[in-house]
């Protein structure tokens, strides 16, 4: 790890949202993108936060600090850098039932609105069928599911199957914490993107882009 994302790991566990956003903002001027400030930055210093919790250096109390400042941090990074126009689609984001885990997803929510997508962020815990319910009404291109607690996998079946049965053919993108350890295609079908890192996110946003992928699924082709 970097000793930038060692430096934010400090002040979000001392609650430190003024010291954290300086730091951020630091990296900024030095050149550094969003895919930098959130893969090189923020992303390893919450799982460097996790391994200290794991080894008992920071206490249950001092994680929910450091996250709640880390999400503080992500709402107001977005705020600056939302474009003009949302032009590349629509995306919704969520977590399944039982997942707590939303910080990763926000990040790759934020990032799809700086790129031009119009964005709707669900956040944890969303049921699914309040999820096909919103999925059905908005019509969403693509649908981003973040998974990071293996108790929530046995339900990842159903709701990949769900949105992908939905007449006008969203494409489900998965990743998440579990997507990087285990091999979760066999949770989905052939179409289902798995896309581990957030690094993986701006290929298939090219790709997509170059299939004419917005054209493709409002036609229902997929
Ligand atoms: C913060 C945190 C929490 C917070 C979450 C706050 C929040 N608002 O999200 C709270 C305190 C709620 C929490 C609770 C728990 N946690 Co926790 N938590 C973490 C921690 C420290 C950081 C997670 C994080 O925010 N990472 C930063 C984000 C940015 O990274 P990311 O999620 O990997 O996302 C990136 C990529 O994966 C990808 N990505 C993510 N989603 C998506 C989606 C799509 C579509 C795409 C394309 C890409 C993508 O892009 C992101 C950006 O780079 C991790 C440690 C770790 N190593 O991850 C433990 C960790 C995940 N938690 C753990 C545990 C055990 C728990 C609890 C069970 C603790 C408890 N006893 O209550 C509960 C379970 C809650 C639940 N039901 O889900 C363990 C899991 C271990 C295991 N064997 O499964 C970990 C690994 C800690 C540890 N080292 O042991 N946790």
């Amino acid at each position: 790890m970097n000793f930038h994302a060692e430096l934010l790991a400090e002040t979000l566990l001392s609650g430190d949202f003024k010291a954290s956003w300086s730091l951020i903002g630091s990296q900024r001027e030095a050149g550094k993108n969003s895919l930098y400030i959130y893969t090189r930055l923020l992303t390893p210093a919450m799982r460097y936060i996790g391994d200290l919790w794991e080894q008992n250096s920071v206490s249950v109390a001092d994680e929910h600090l450091a996250s709640s400042v880390c999400d503080r941090l992500l709402t107001h990074y977005a705020a600056g850098r939302e474009p003009l126009q949302s032009t590349a689609g629509k995306a919704m984001f969520l977590c399944m039932e039982q997942e707590m885990h939303f910080l990763g997803l926000k990040t790759i929510s934020s990032y799809f609105q700086e790129c031009g997508w119009h964005t709707r962020f669900y956040g944890p815990n969303l049921p699914l069928e309040y999820a096909l319910i919103a999925a059905s009404n908005w019509k969403p291109q693509v649908i981003g599911i973040s998974v990071s607690m293996v108790y929530a996998l046995p339900a990842l079946s159903a709701y990949i199957e769900a949105f992908e049965a939905l007449p006008h053919r969203p494409v489900v993108l998965l990743g998440g914490r579990l997507a990087s350890r285990y091999r979760l295609q066999p949770h989905g079908s052939p179409s289902t993107v798995i896309l581990p890192e957030m690094e993986d996110v701006q290929d298939w946003m090219s790709s997509y882009a170059r299939a004419g992928g917005l054209l493709r699924s409002e036609k229902g082709l997929g």
